[in-house]
């Protein structure tokens, strides 16, 4: 039959402009503003908005996922342990037994359907922002400051704009940068052994995933990290493509937020 409705060029217009602004304003203040739409930024966002608190992500890339598209290597499959499965199976993302207790799914599939589930759930994604600054006040982090990624890829002079938040998660992979950024403002006050980040360790899965539950933490006041973040804060190995590990984390850090702020 084809599209026989007419259409106003600037009705489409005023609908995305005044549908984002909406948004934007709504989200100026928050319960918990996630920085970094990886796996583990999605899969907290997901069970944030899913125990009612009000959650945004905010991601550099056009694309959100991070680094679960290309898999390993660019064999976009991933690989996931017994504990992430479950969370595969809570998503409906499907997977393959390979070994005992190794359980291989299609990264697309992962990584999409992570991405529209924590969105159905509630999760607020803003992407094409990058955070470049935090808020500190005397209770600890407060907000983040934000701005276009076209600004900071352009190095326009353009002052950036800020949001209120609960609880702040870094979950931006391994350059860590809202911690890195704490660091430099403040000194040695993060919780790791000497109060500075400790650097990501050189790979080894075994040791890596075990250790990044544990990592999984509040590092400062209101300030918490997940996922690879939280490797390279504490000083313990990166894991390449197994990614329970990663799920696990951002479930883990969404409970302690919940458990906090409830
Ligand atoms: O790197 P990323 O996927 O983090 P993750 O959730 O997962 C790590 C795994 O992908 C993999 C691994 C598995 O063993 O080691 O690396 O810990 O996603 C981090 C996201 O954060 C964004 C970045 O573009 C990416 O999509 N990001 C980084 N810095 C900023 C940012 C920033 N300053 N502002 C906004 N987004």
């Amino acid at each position: 039959a084809g599209v026989k409705m007419k259409l106003d060029d600037i009705k489409i217009s005023r609908a995305i402009v005044e549908g984002y602004m909406e948004d934007l304003l709504d989200y100026m203040e928050m319960d918990v503003a996630i920085g970094g739409g990886g796996p583990s930024g999605l899969t907290a966002g997901y069970y944030l908005a899913r125990a009612g608190l009000k959650v945004a992500l905010f991601e550099r890339k056009l694309s959100i996922g991070g680094g679960m598209w290309g898999g390993g290597m660019m064999f976009n499959k991933i690989v996931v342990q017994d504990e992430g499965r479950e969370i595969l199976d809570e998503f409906g993302i499907r997977s393959e037994p390979y070994d005992e207790g190794y359980h291989v799914a299609d990264s697309v599939e992962a990584t999409s359907t992570l991405c529209s589930r924590a969105c159905q759930a509630g999760l607020k994604i803003f992407n094409l922002m990058s955070i470049e600054d935090v808020m500190i006040r005397d209770e600890g982090i407060t907000g983040l400051v934000l701005n276009w990624s076209s600004v900071e890829m352009a190095g326009l002079h353009v002052d950036p704009l800020t949001v209120r938040a609960g609880a702040v998660i870094d979950a931006t992979g391994h350059d860590c940068e809202i911690v890195k950024v704490v660091e430099r403002k403040i000194g040695p006050e993060l919780n790791t052994p000497d109060g500075r980040i400790q650097g990501e360790r050189s790979m080894w899965a075994d040791v890596g995933e075990a250790a990044l539950i544990e990592n999984t933490r509040e590092v400062y006041p209101n300030l918490y990290v997940a996922g690879m973040a939280s490797n390279a804060v504490y000083g313990a190995p990166r894991m390449g493509p197994i990614f329970g590990g990663m799920l696990v984390s951002g479930r883990r850090v969404a409970e302690m937020i919940i458990e906090k702020l409830k």
